[in-house]
């Protein structure tokens, strides 16, 4: 038995693809329930956000032999998890005593792969990790073993072997997520002045079949909402004690129950937070929101992004993504309409995928018009259900590389540097086309989208292209001038994003 309290050191992975970062620090939610409820448990706790401090494995380090955790969890999306292991290397390196353990949906579906390669890598929590880390440390303070715990998965005589699973949280509005322990001065969201971010849940699941996703698997189908006044007074309480201005949903569907959602809406009307809130949801969803989509702008959501992944029936099928392409353009059509920023991701690369029909599909983007779009490579993450079909096709298991942004699969008729340069490119000229033609949308709108070109040649992969871009004769003088206007306004970046 430890002679004292179980000390819990959660960690983020340094990881950076030089997309999200452009647009905001983020805090870590997943690590602020885990570790509200380790502490609920009788640890003592502390979250360690390397990727928002953009320090390296080294400080990492430093903070294990500093804080001298008996327990280091870390978090493994599949572009994180070589990070994570090495994160559970230093901690072993330092003390071989620290138990480690890595949590999310790469570990929860790759957990044997991880168990048998990482022998730093003690344990795999499979699914939501609240309960899971209480039962830990209450273990570890009792001297007792973590063999019964369910949705565990550890060596057992040098073989990986996985307790049964833990069925999901009934109530969500029962967690305890420690806001507290977050350190608040270094999460903002720059498009938006004094825009200190919070990521909140107000749903976890998604019901749907897309076939390269990740999320309905690790949810299992299943979506859970939480009771919309309990939801509203945690945005308040954010607002009040940590001075949150913007709070990003990380649900994957918001919307599923329209009561639900509506109710969320009203309250937030009634009480006038004040909070900007950013989301995503699904293109039907909006379309049946059509008649309330008013009430989704007086409520604050300034930003939908809907995810309409292809320009073509037969790829939208393939990913069975259940939408039709003119519904897609609806729904950017009614989100615009109502002045929220419309943002969109196209899912390229398939096997047929070719320079000229990336470029169509450009076209066909600038024709759907939202506000931002992104360009992304195919992604087949080992355990989404297209994975199979695309097995043959796949030139690396570099992880690190599985962020959407590099091409991880080969087309029939590209190299992976053809696509790669493609995608950039496409994104490029989207945005490009964009600025041509800031005149047609709102000042506020146009405001917004100045100060997301600023960040786009500043912090971004895209960084050289919107440069020349902004330099370019075509580029309105009214644009470069509120590009030096806001310039004036902001200081330099504090460490670029990795292209
Ligand atoms: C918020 C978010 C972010 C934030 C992350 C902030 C942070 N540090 O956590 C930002 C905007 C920075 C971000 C960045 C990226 N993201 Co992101 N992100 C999300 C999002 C919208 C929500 C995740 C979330 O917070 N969920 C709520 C929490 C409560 O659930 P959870 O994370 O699953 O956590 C639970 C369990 O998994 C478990 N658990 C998780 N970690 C741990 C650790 C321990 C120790 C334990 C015990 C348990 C445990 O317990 C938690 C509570 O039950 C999801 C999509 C979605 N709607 O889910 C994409 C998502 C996770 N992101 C994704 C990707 C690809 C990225 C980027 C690579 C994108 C890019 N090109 O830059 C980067 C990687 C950055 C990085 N270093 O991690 C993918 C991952 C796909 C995959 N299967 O690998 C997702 C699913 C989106 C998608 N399009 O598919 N993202
Ligand atoms: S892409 Fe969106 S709608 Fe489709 S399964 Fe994933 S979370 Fe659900």
């Amino acid at each position: 038995m430890t002679s004292r309290r179980p000390r819990v050191l959660l960690v983020t992975a340094p990881y950076h693809s030089g997309v999200v970062e452009a647009a905001g620090t983020w805090m870590p939610l997943n690590l602020v329930y885990v570790a509200g409820h380790a502490r609920a448990a009788g640890a003592e706790v502390e979250i360690y956000d390397a990727m928002s401090l953009f320090t390296s494995h080294q400080d990492i380090a430093r903070r294990v032999e500093e804080f001298r955790p008996d327990i280091v969890g870390t978090t493994a999306i599949t572009a994180t998890e070589p990070d994570s292991r090495v994160i559970c290397a230093t901690a072993k390196a330092i003390d071989p005593r620290i138990r480690t353990v890595i949590g999310n949906v790469h570990a929860t579906f790759c957990w044997e792969e991880i168990l048998r390669e990482d022998p730093s890598v003690d344990f795999v929590v499979r699914g939501e990790g609240e309960h899971a880390i209480a039962d830990m440390v209450r273990a570890l303070a009792a001297g007792e073993g973590f063999d019964r715990i369910p949705g565990l998965a550890y060596r057992r005589d040098g073989v990986p072997v996985t307790n049964p699973p833990r069925p999901l949280v009934p109530d969500l509005d029962a967690l305890q997520p420690a806001f507290d322990l977050l350190d608040w001065s270094l999460y903002s969201y720059r498009p938006s002045p004094e825009g200190r971010l919070a990521i909140v849940s107000s749903a976890r699941g998604c019901a749907q079949r897309c076939s390269f996703c990740s999320q309905q698997k690790f949810w299992a189908r299943s979506w859970r909402g939480r009771d919309p006044a309990r939801f509203v007074a945690e945005l308040e309480l954010l607002r009040d004690r940590h001075g949150v201005r913007v709070a990003m949903l990380s649900d994957e569907t918001p919307t599923t129950s329209r009561s639900r959602w509506e109710a969320i809406l009203d309250l937030l009307v009634e009480r006038g937070t004040g909070i900007e809130l950013l989301m995503e949801t699904r293109v039907d969803d909006i379309l049946r929101d059509e008649a309330i989509l008013g009430r989704y702008a007086q409520a604050g959501v300034s930003h939908v992004y809907v995810g309409v992944e292809s320009t073509s029936q037969a790829t939208l099928d393939l990913y069975q993504k259940d939408i039709k392409v003119a519904e897609s353009k609806r729904a950017i059509e009614l989100i615009n309409a109502h002045g929220m920023v419309s943002e969109t991701s196209f899912v390229l690369g398939t096997p047929e995928e070719t320079a000229a029909s990336v470029r169509e599909t450009v076209e066909l983007a600038k024709w759907y018009a939202p506000d931002m779009a992104f360009f992304l490579a195919l992604t087949p993450w080992p355990y989404a259900d297209i994975a199979p079909q695309l097995e043959q096709r796949i030139v690396t298991r570099d992880y690190r590389r599985y962020n959407l942004v590099e091409p991880v699969m080969k087309p029939d008729r590209m190299t992976l540097e053809e696509l790669h340069a493609e995608l950039h490119r496409a994104t490029g000229h989207f945005f490009r086309h964009k600025f041509e033609n800031l005149g047609a949308l709102s000042p506020g709108k146009r405001r917004f989208m100045v100060r997301v070109l600023k960040l786009l040649i500043e912090r971004s992969y895209l960084g050289d292209e919107m440069r020349r871009m902004a330099g370019h004769a075509r580029m309105p003088d009214s644009v470069k001038a509120m590009l030096r206007e806001i310039e004036g306004d902001e200081a330099p970046p504090r460490k670029a994003a990795a292209g």
